[in-house]
């Protein structure tokens, strides 16, 4: 269900953490790690290739090659097996907690028995690390704080993950002869940043095919419940899937209803019920007379209600009905206004393509325009230097317009240091067509130094975007914490423009602050921040999160022709 590269990413990494858990050299880790990375992002499939069609790879060795190649030859991988024996899942899955390492985790599977999170949780409560070599009370406490985090965002999985899951069971249903019309529906129809599970719709007129064909999927790996309208499975990475088959007739309706939001849902129901009408699953119907009278698709179960058609996106009951009552529902921006990606990385830094292979990938998605960002110095690992963005200028420089007629933009991503500093001085910074700052260090300041910071980055004439704004990986880390109302009010005043980043695990910007930022008059950037080919194709998940935040396309800076946007990149910056 995974495309075949990610799932040999995802053993790679596992590789590499039961190494780590293991007492393995880090060194050895650190290759695995990297090669998943790699695999991850490559841009041609990998089933099909041979041991020296894997060594292309980067990051791809001859060890490395040979495992992959066992596992696309016989589906599993030896070594990996043999250490699946010595740890047992539940210590792997201690090491997802924020702050528990690999070392601590098999300390505690090895002096205490711990191997669970849960286990974790309750040893800690009952005072059971006590004593426990490198587990004092601020660990403990840390490891409390990591575990609230991780239930927090509990069995709920990426939105890309399920959005991957779902379109490849609607694939499958829709071949399926007499499947009449197929969608996903519920919060990923909305996009929500985080999905809970996916909920599958299909209209035929008998649902018997549908039901064997999603049961013996092969990714489903248990049935939950099986019955003539609804079955639910349990996919291999857990998600769960709800397929609902509805008669033809209804599909309006029962596409209206399990799209939701329930809070939106109720609205709508009232709104009948004033009209003396009732509306469900099954249709919307006129109480007196018990006729069916809107059902057939979306667009006339709302119009019978006296609405226009709803986004999904902003189904939410957040004044999405009022406005709809008004006719004052935004014209949300769409993928198709995208004229271009400002926040990208090549092999210069840390991404995984060369700078040729993103340009040409950029341009293959038919940008008009698209900039290069790769790190600054200060983030010491990416190793870039004032020598290495000049010789990339002059590449960029080669390449613009080579491709489709594409134009290039050759920017950097700063790192906005704890001050409110960034990487370069002015007279350097003024060489860059653009510059992204974003914070990729300090994130736990307090609320008035993170304020400051922020404001600071914004009043440097030389940065046109903050990048990921509140720093935030969906599960992982939480937002800094900033008083918004007064970053927003600069960026306002400075020019400004806040990223909507569209990496599935930041979604940064979220939706509620993009709305907030909106109103105080911010203009957006919606970026990839690609690292690898693949990634460019996140776009959709950035534009999903802004029509959450009710973004129309005349905010959007990279929805702007590039004679206006060079106007707004000048900012304050002399000539
Ligand atoms: P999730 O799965 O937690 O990410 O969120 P949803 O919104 O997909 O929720 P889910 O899967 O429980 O149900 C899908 C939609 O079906 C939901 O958005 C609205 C509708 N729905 C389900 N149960 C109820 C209900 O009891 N009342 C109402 N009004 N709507 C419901
Ligand atoms: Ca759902
Ligand atoms: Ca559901
Ligand atoms: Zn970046």
């Amino acid at each position: 269900m995974q495309r075949p590269n990610d799932v040999v990413a995802d053993l790679l990494q596992e590789y590499a953490d039961l190494m780590a858990i293991t007492g393995g050299e880090a060194f050895k880790v650190r290759v695995y790690e990297m090669a998943a990375r790699s695999v991850g992002g490559y841009a041609q499939d990998i089933s099909g290739m041979n041991p020296a069609g894997l060594r292309r790879i980067p990051n791809v060795g001859t060890s490395i090659a040979a495992k992959i190649d066992e596992y696309l030859r016989t589906g599993a991988i030896h070594q990996l097996e043999e250490l699946r024996g010595k740890v047992p899942a539940g210590v792997r899955r201690l090491t997802t907690i924020p702050s528990l390492g690999p070392k601590k985790a098999m300390t505690l599977y090895e002096e205490c028995g711990i191997g669970s999170v849960e286990g974790l949780e309750a040893a800690i409560r009952a005072g059971r690390l006590h004593g426990l070599h490198g587990f004092g009370a601020k660990t403990e406490e840390n490891l409390l704080h990591g575990i609230a985090l991780l239930h927090k965002t509990g069995a709920r999985v990426r939105l890309d993950v399920a959005m991957e899951v779902a379109e490849e069971i609607v694939d499958a249903l829709s071949a399926v002869p007499g499947c009449e019309r197929c969608a996903y529906a519920g919060s990923l129809r909305r996009m929500k940043d985080t999905i809970g599970d996916v909920d599958i719709l299909a209209t035929a007129a008998d649902s018997a095919a549908l039901m064997t064909v999603v049961q013996g999927l092969p990714a489903v790996a248990e049935v939950i419940a099986h019955g003539e309208t609804k079955t639910s499975v349990r996919t291999d990475t857990g998600l769960q899937v709800d397929l609902r088959v509805v008669a033809p007739d209804s599909w309006g309706a029962a596409l209206q209803y399990f799209t939701g939001s329930r809070a939106h849902n109720i609205r709508t129901r009232e709104i009948a019920v004033h009209q003396k009408l009732k509306l469900s699953e099954y249709g919307l119907f006129d109480v007196a007379s018990g006729d069916r009278i809107a059902s057939v698709d979306e667009e006339e179960v709302y119009g019978r209600l006296g609405l226009p058609w709803i986004p999904p996106t902003l189904r939410e009951d957040g004044g999405e009905i009022e406005a709809a009552l008004h006719g004052e529902l935004p014209i949300l921006i769409t993928d198709a206004d995208i004229r271009g990606d400002l926040h990208t990385h090549t092999d210069l830094t840390d991404g995984l393509a060369s700078l040729e292979e993103m340009v040409a990938a950029a341009a293959d998605r038919g940008y008009a325009y698209y900039a290069i960002t790769d790190h600054a110095p200060k983030l010491y690992m990416q190793r870039m230097a004032d020598a290495k963005a000049l010789a990339q200028r002059d590449q960029v420089r080669r390449l613009d317009g080579a491709c489709g007629g594409m134009r290039l933009l050759h920017g950097t991503e700063l790192n906005i240091g704890p001050d409110g500093e960034v990487d370069w001085p002015p007279e350097f910074l003024a060489g860059f067509d653009m510059c992204v700052a974003s914070i990729h260090s300090h994130f736990s300041q307090p609320r008035p130094e993170m304020t400051r910071r922020l404001v600071l980055a914004c009043e440097n004439p030389c940065v046109n975007i903050i990048g990921h704004p509140t720093a935030r990986l969906i599960g992982k880390r939480e937002p800094v914490d900033a008083d918004w109302a007064e970053v927003f009010a600069a960026c306002a005043r400075t020019g400004t423009a806040l990223e909507i980043n569209a990496f599935p695990d930041r979604l940064d910007l979220p939706a509620d602050l993009v709305r907030l930022a909106q109103r105080a008059g911010v203009v957006f950037a919606i970026d990839t921040d690609a690292h690898a080919v693949p990634h460019l194709a996140h776009l959709r998940y950035g534009i999903g999160t802004a029509q959450r935040g009710w973004l129309t396309p005349d905010r959007v800076i990279n929805s702007w022709p590039l004679s206006r946007l060079r106007k707004f990149l000048r900012k304050g910056r002399s000539a």
